[in-house]
Order: C-alpha cells, then structure tokens, then sequence
C-alpha cells in the first residue's frame, strides 16, 4: 500500500495549463529573496518579540481587569511601566518584522498542488486566523497608542481575545509544519534533495545566500532590522525617562502637559469642572465608621509623598512627585478591615474609569495616596483635583482621578 507521506515527497505534478496564468505562471514571483530562507531569519526577531509582546500584554490585561483576587503586587513600583513599555515596543518592532516576513512567504499562497495532506491543509487554513489575528492586533495596537478609536468595539477586550486566538493559530500552523518536517525527515534528507534539485524546489532554511541581481538577504534583512529598531527607538522615549528628545514618532511626550504630566481626560471632557472646583466638594469615606473630609479637612491631615510613574496602557508613562493622606489611614479610620477591597468613585458621571476596586495589597501599601499635590503644587484640575489615587505598579486606568467617595466592597 502506497504511504500517504509519500504524497508530501513526490515531486509535484505541474498544474493544468489552463491554470498556468497570473500567481500560477512560471516565474510568477520574480524574486530570488522570496521563500522560507529569508522567512525563517525574520522569523528569529519576529519569534521573540511577538512573544513577549504575548506574554506583557496578559500581564497588562490581567493587571487592569484582575479575574478574581489577582492583584499585580504594588512592587516593585516600576514593574508596569517596565511590562507595559516593552509590550508596546515590541508590538511596534513586530510591524515592518511582520510585514517583510509575510511578503518572503505569500508566493506560497499559490503553491501546487493545494493541498497535499492533512498537515497541510491545517498548515495552510491557520494561516487564515494566523495572519488576520496579526495584522488585527498590530493595527489596533497602534490605534490604540495613538488614541484613534474610531472602531466600534471595545480596544480592550477585542484586543485580548484576538491575541488568543492569533496563538492559538500560530501553534496549530508550527506543528503542522513540525509534522510536515518529520515526515520528509523520515523519507530521508538525501532523496528529498535530489528530489528537490530535479523539481527546482528547495526550501532548506540553511540555503545559501541565492544568487542573482538586485537586494540581497543580508540587505533585506538589515533593512527590516533598522525599520523595526528606527521606529521602536523613536517611540520608546514615550515610557524611557530622559528618552524624550527621541521621541520623533511617539503620538506624546511623557513631558509636555500641566505640571509637566501628560493628561489623558480632562476635566472638560470628564465634565467635572463645576463638581470639582464646588466650595462644598466632600470626601467620604463609607465603611463600618463612615466620615466624610471637605477640602480643608482634607488637606490638614497627614500628608506623604511617594514619587510614583503614571502608566497610561497607550504607551507612555511619566514620573510625578505627589503627595496626598495615605489611603490605608483613611481606610483605618473608617474601620474597614485590612482583608477587604475598597472602591473608590470619582466625580466623573460616566465614562469607563469613572471608579478602581483597590485590593488589599495595594490599599494597604504605605505609597498608595490620595494626592491632592503634585510636583509640589495643588494637583491641577486636569490631573484629579481636588484629590486622585495614585498607587505602585498599576496601570493608569485605575489611578482614579477626581475621587469623592471611598466605599468598602
Ligand atoms: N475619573 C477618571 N480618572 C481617570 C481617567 C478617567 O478617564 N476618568 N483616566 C485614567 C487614565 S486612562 C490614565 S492614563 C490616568 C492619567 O492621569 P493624568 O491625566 O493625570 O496623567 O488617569 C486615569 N484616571
Ligand atoms: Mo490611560
């Protein structure tokens, strides 16, 4: 009986004449860097950063909507910026490392025969998800950084199923082609290769620089390699201190904004200008001794500062001084338990960040404030005024700005 596998070594029958046009032409595909060498190279960069673009982005999302009692450890302080920097570095560097890698391998679209087994067919559909996932994922990460949210779902929870099911494609697409692999293994590399010289068909990933006119592979991959590092380099100043003057291609810089801090929503658009400014603004603090503070009470308490980064999910991050009455004192006062989860509400009407639930790890921390001055001065209004959370190693949706009401969970 015939081996099937046999159908992944024979060398391939020519299609039909009539098909012998357009992509399916000899020669269709006029150059000598097309194909699996040039692919699998791009492939060492590409690998790794989509990796851990994988890996910074489930730390970003489980961070911002933790599944149960997962809280991110307030420390070290740092530890979000550092995570969220890379993940949208190293989504940036994955555009032109994911587009080059995709023009070496379309020619493959057109492969005869289309099919030649199970392996292949997997290998082939994945490519469908695979691929769409990807350019999903890079296209709305880069609306995302860029505040361009024009597209009617929501970032955040399309984004994080899209990177699933981009992984999920990407594994079935690598073992069907470990599969495919082992089998000609199996058949033996000797007559695979002459197999392949008599067919013209190699696609041995240690095939030598191919000969001919025009780019070279080390040419085209340095290219490649300097587009993902320009455009990376010129973007990373938005969350590396003192990287800023770089910051050619950055949608902000981490340094231009009241107090010398970038704004995400301002008052004006949060439509708290009139509450926020209001003589009789009051800070309550709901738990089994509930108190309210107004704004000289607020302000005469014990105040500490802790120098702390905001870590906005779009990308940049910037260091503030701020200073403000511990939260744990007030959670104290109030009488709420050190195992309980507070939320604390903003003077915000609507508007997705309106309020943050605040585990223990972080309500307890000694850094985590509710500021009323930054950098020294009154919090700016556009920052929070009259007071705004602010705690260690948690994104910036949570760090709840224009707070009037704690309340125990
Ligand atoms: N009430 C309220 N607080 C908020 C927000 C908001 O939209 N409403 N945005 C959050 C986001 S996404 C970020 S990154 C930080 C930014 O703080 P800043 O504007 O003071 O720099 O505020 C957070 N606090
Ligand atoms: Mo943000």
């Amino acid at each position: 009986m015939r081996r099937p596998d046999r159908l992944l070594t024979r060398p391939l029958p020519e299609p039909p004449a009539a098909l012998r046009r357009g992509p399916l032409r000899p020669g269709a595909f006029g150059s000598r860097l097309h194909g699996p060498a040039t692919a699998a190279r791009l492939g060492r960069w590409l690998g790794p950063a989509f990796a851990i673009c994988f890996v910074t982005g489930l730390i970003s999302h489980f961070a911002q909507q933790p599944p149960g009692r997962f809280a991110l450890p307030p420390t070290p302080v740092w530890g979000y910026r550092l995570s969220q920097g890379i993940h949208v570095a190293t989504g940036i560097a994955c555009v032109p490392l994911l587009l080059a890698k995709l023009w070496a391998v379309y020619p493959r679209l057109w492969e005869w025969p289309p099919v030649r087994g199970v392996a292949h067919v997997l290998e082939r559909l994945s490519i469908i998800p695979l691929v769409g996932g990807a350019l999903f994922q890079l296209s709305t990460g880069v609306a995302n950084i860029a505040q361009w949210y024009r597209f009617r779902f929501f970032f955040t929870v399309a984004h994080y199923w899209a990177a699933y099911i981009t992984v999920g494609a990407l594994v079935v697409h690598v073992a069907a082609k470990i599969v495919i692999v082992r089998v000609n293994v199996g058949r033996g590399w000797a007559e695979r290769a002459s197999q392949a010289r008599e067919s013209g068909v190699t696609d041995r990933v240690s095939e030598p620089e191919p000969p001919g006119e025009g780019l070279s592979r080390r040419g085209l991959l340095a290219a490649t390699g300097l587009a993902a590092f320009t455009i990376t380099a010129t973007t990373a100043g938005q969350f590396v201190p003192g990287l800023s003057d770089l910051d050619l291609l950055a949608p902000r810089r981490p340094d231009i904004g009241p107090q010398g801090l970038p704004v995400n929503k301002t008052a004006a658009a949060a439509r708290v200008t009139a509450t926020a400014r209001d003589p009789s603004y009051l800070l309550r603090v709901e738990g089994p001794r509930p108190f309210a503070l107004d704004l000289d009470a607020l302000r005469a308490r014990p105040h500490h500062s802790a120098h702390l980064p905001i870590t906005c999910v779009e990308g940049w991050s910037a260091d503030g001084t701020w200073a403000g009455v511990r939260l744990r004192d007030l959670l104290d006062e109030a009488g709420i338990p050190h195992d309980r989860s507070v939320r604390v509400d903003s003077l915000e009407a609507t508007g997705p960040y309106r309020s943050s639930v605040v585990a223990p790890p972080h309500g307890r921390d000694p850094l985590t404030l509710l500021a009323t001055t930054l950098h020294g001065e009154p919090l700016d209004l556009d920052h929070g005024f009259p007071a705004r959370l602010i705690a260690p190693n948690r994104p910036g949706v949570l760090q709840t700005k224009w707070v009037h009401r704690v309340v125990m969970l």
